[in-house]
């Protein structure tokens, strides 16, 4: 079993992490995942701080996606939807310490996923969960989209 706190995790499918920072995975990666499959991911860090998001692997089929939430719940602002290998080379920032991934793949063709990193926007501060602080800090939406890409992958 994995702390719950734990500075660093690996997240499967369905999975609700906490942490300043982790790995979240497709389903079976690096093998294929399957068709019709659902995943939901939610990433929560410590109040205050919000979520960088980026690509390490990431290669959908077309009508396979990857929706990205700014917040806990699939009504918060999207980030974005991606497929194919949209999200390489970019990075997504949250305004809040939640995040909310929603994988869906449809009935035919498979590729090997994803595998993304996240950390808290500010790492290194020390980790601090305060129940009960309503964070009303509200930062500036950063996507930075970066035109150079990080190479070609693997
Ligand atoms: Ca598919």
């Amino acid at each position: 079993m994995s702390h719950p706190l734990s500075l660093s995790v690996v997240a499967e499918c369905g999975a609700r992490v906490t942490g300043n920072e982790g790995t979240l995975l497709s389903p079976n990666f690096p093998s294929n995942y399957d068709n019709h499959h659902e995943c939901i991911y939610s990433i929560e860090t410590e109040a205050g701080q919000g979520i960088r998001l980026w690509a390490r692997t990431f290669e959908l089929q077309a009508g396979d996606t990857l929706r990205v939430f700014d917040g806990r719940d699939g009504a918060s602002r999207p980030l974005g939807t991606f497929t194919r290998r949209e999200l390489l080379g970019l990075t997504l920032n949250s305004t809040s310490n939640h995040l909310r991934l929603e994988f869906d793949s449809d009935g035919a063709d498979t590729a090997p996923g994803f595998q993304l990193s996240y950390s808290s926007e500010y790492p290194g501060t020390p980790l601090l969960i305060s129940s009960g602080h309503t964070g009303a800090q509200r930062r500036a939406v950063s996507e930075s989209f970066d035109p150079k890409g990080r190479g070609t992958g693997n």
